[in-house]
């Protein structure tokens, strides 16, 4: 099995009912790939209402499965919801909510058991980068964010260097292809069907890069934030993959 191809969208702590307007012309225009649309937790009942054949999902989960944690939602829920995805350990959620790899990992395995596909993200920062530690950072981070319950069935990886992340900015094609390099054989190290994984670069993704970035070897497909909440814009990222 080759790995699947993926267009996933994140729409961070954006969207409203009447986004969903958006998801509808996303739904339309399909191309024949996996879509994913993450749209904030309010929105996931009434997104599936909306996504035809396009897959919803939430954009983190807690890891126990019920009780006494407010503000949180449960991959139990997300699921219950109609979510079939959820983005675990974005780095967003790392520097806002101090989100270590290990709770990640923990995450994941909720989300797992739940029947939901995590969207693991790992990703350096620009000290990180310009420290040339990149590589270390990110095994280090996928031994550690990534359980043993991790399938090519269950799992997506997606590479987002943290600088590159609604900047603008995105890593040369080397630098890309360096670290989804390294991530493919750490992966097929571990596990059995690590070369089926599917493996997304996101950050600063947009209608002009697509098409070069998903020729990258190793790179199949994408995790979009803010081109993702225009189908003007992300129609066109779709039919580049
Ligand atoms: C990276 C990405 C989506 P953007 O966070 O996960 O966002 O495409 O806006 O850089």
């Amino acid at each position: 099995m080759a790995p699947k191809k993926l267009a996933a969208g994140n729409w961070k702590m954006n969207g409203l009912t009447a986004s969903l307007a958006e998801l509808d012309a996303i739904a339309a225009r399909e191309n024949g790939c996996d879509v994913l649309i993450c749209p904030p937790a309010t929105l996931i009942t009434a997104a599936v209402a909306h996504s035809g054949e396009v897959a919803i999902g939430g954009q983190d989960c807690h890891a126990a499965e019920s009780g006494a944690h407010t503000g949180d939602v449960s991959a139990a829920m997300l699921r219950d919801a109609g979510a079939s995805h959820v983005i675990l350990g974005h780095s967003e959620r790392r520097t806002d909510h101090g989100e270590t790899d290990g709770q990640v990992a923990q995450k994941a395995i909720a989300a797992h058991e739940a029947g939901l596909v995590t969207v693991i993200c790992i990703g350096e920062t620009e000290a990180q980068r310009d420290g040339g530690q990149t590589l270390d950072v990110i095994a280090t981070q996928l031994a550690g964010s990534v359980p043993d319950c991790a399938t090519a069935a269950n799992t997506v990886i997606a590479y987002e260097p943290v600088w590159a992340i609604g900047t603008g900015r995105t890593p040369t094609n080397d630098q890309i292809a360096e670290v989804h390099a390294l991530i493919r054989e750490t992966l097929a190290a571990r596990f059995s069907d690590g070369n089926d994984v599917t493996l997304l670069y996101g950050g600063s993704v947009k209608p002009g890069n697509a098409g070069e970035i998903f020729d990258i070897p190793h790179v199949n497909g994408a995790l979009v934030g803010g081109a993702s909440l225009k189908a003007g814009d992300f129609g066109p990222i779709i039919d580049a993959l």
